[in-house]
C-alpha cells in the first residue's frame, strides 16, 4: 500500500528572488516525496489572510501579509508517507537563527520574518491550505515506478 498522505509546501517570496526553488525542490525529490502539484503565482491578499487566519491579531500578523504577498510563491503540494512531519522536520524550527544546519530554514534563513519556506503543520491543516490554493482537479493523479524502491 503507497501511503498518502499531503502536505501544502510553499516557497515564500524570498525563496523565488534568491532563486533557491531548485535546490528546494531537490532536497524533497531526493527524500522520495512525490509531487503532485505546483502553483507560481501572486498571492491575493484575501487569499493570504485565509491562510493565515490563525495568526490573526497576533503582532506580525500585518506584516506576514505584506511580505508572502510581496512577491511570487511557488505553491506546492507533496505526497508521501507522514508527509506532514517529514516536510517540517526537513524545514527546520520556525526562526532560522533557531533552525539547525542541514535543514532548509537553517541553511537558507537568516531571519524569522523572512525563513523561505512555508510547510502544513498537521494532516488536517495540509487539507485545509492544499483546499486554499489548488482546486480537487489540480491534484494530479500518477504513477511512480520507483515506489518499490522509496518504500518497503
Ligand atoms: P511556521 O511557519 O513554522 O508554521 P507559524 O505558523 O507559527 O510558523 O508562523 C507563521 C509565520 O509567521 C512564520 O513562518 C514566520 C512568522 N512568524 C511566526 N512567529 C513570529 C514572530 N513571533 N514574529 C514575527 N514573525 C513571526
Ligand atoms: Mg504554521
Amino acid at each position: 500500500m503507497i501511503p498518502v498522505e499531503r502536505t501544502y509546501l510553499m516557497l515564500k517570496p524570498d525563496a523565488v528572488q534568491r532563486g533557491l526553488c531548485g535546490e528546494i525542490i531537490s532536497r524533497f525529490e531526493r527524500k522520495g516525496l512525490k509531487l503532485i502539484a505546483m502553483k507560481f503565482m501572486l498571492i491575493p491578499k484575501a487569499t493570504a489572510e485565509r491562510h493565515y487566519g490563525e495568526h490573526k491579531g497576533k503582532k506580525f500578523y500585518d506584516s506576514l501579509i505584506s511580505y508572502i504577498t510581496s512577491g511570487p510563491v511557488l505553491a506546492m503540494v507533496w505526497e508521501g508517507k507522514n508527509a506532514v512531519s517529514v516536510c517540517r522536520a526537513m524545514m527546520g524550527k520556525t526562526d532560522p537563527q533557531d533552525s539547525a544546519p542541514g535543514t532548509i530554514r537553517g541553511d537558507y534563513g537568516m531571519d524569522l520574518g523572512v525563513n523561505v519556506i512555508h510547510g502544513s503543520d498537521s494532516p488536517e491543516s495540509a487539507e485545509r491550505e492544499i483546499g486554499i490554493f489548488f482546486k480537487p482537479e489540480e491534484l494530479v493523479q500518477y504513477e511512480r515506478s520507483v515506489e518499490r524502491w522509496i518504500y518497503e
